[in-house]
């Protein structure tokens, strides 16, 4: 199992698109272990896009991103990094394939709607900066159990 961190970015907020962004993770069968709407502050900012410092647009998007309240999340799954990434879809609005989640609500590189991590390491460094260890919930959901009895294609082995 892994874990990775999900910002609904001011932009989707705005839009009214935190439900809908919510339910694709749901509806795909991830586990929702933490939650919350914040304003981010400028430090936590400047240090989810430490790796982009010095960029041209480290600047501008660290404004938006402290601009107004945004959601994070902390998702839970087998794979979950790489499949919240598909899930999310491509960094740059042409490359974003219809299904995906940029691909269907941003035209735009910056207003791009989310943010995932997008290794182990990314993961583990984002995770500490937006949750404290006691706002990430241990819990089951009826799939895991399945899968931990090695129910695969409706077979019990
Ligand atoms: P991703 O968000 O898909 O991991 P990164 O890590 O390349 O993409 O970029 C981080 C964030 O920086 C993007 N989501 C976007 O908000 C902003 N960004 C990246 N490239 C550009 C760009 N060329 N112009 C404006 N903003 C950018």
């Amino acid at each position: 199992m892994e874990r990775t961190l999900l910002i609904i970015k001011p932009d989707a907020v705005q839009r009214g698109l935190i439900g809908k962004v919510i339910s694709r993770f749901e509806e795909k069968g991830l586990k929702i272990a933490g939650l919350k709407l914040m304003k981010l502050v400028r430090e936590k900012a400047e240090e989810l896009y430490a790796p982009h410092k010095g960029k041209p647009f480290f600047e501008p998007t660290v404004n938006f991103m402290t601009s107004s309240p945004l959601v994070a999340m902390v998702l839970e799954g087998r794979m979950a990094i790489n499949l919240v990434r598909t899930i999310i879809g491509a960094t740059r609005p042409e490359e974003g394939s219809p299904g995906t989640i940029r691909g269907d609500f941003s035209t735009s590189v910056q207003l791009n709607i989310v943010h995932a991590s997008d290794s182990i390491e990314n993961a583990e460094r984002e995770l500490a900066i937006f949750f404290d260890k006691n706002e990430i919930l241990d819990y089951s959901i009826i799939s895991e159990i399945w899968n931990g009895n090695k129910m695969e294609a409706g077979v019990r082995t």
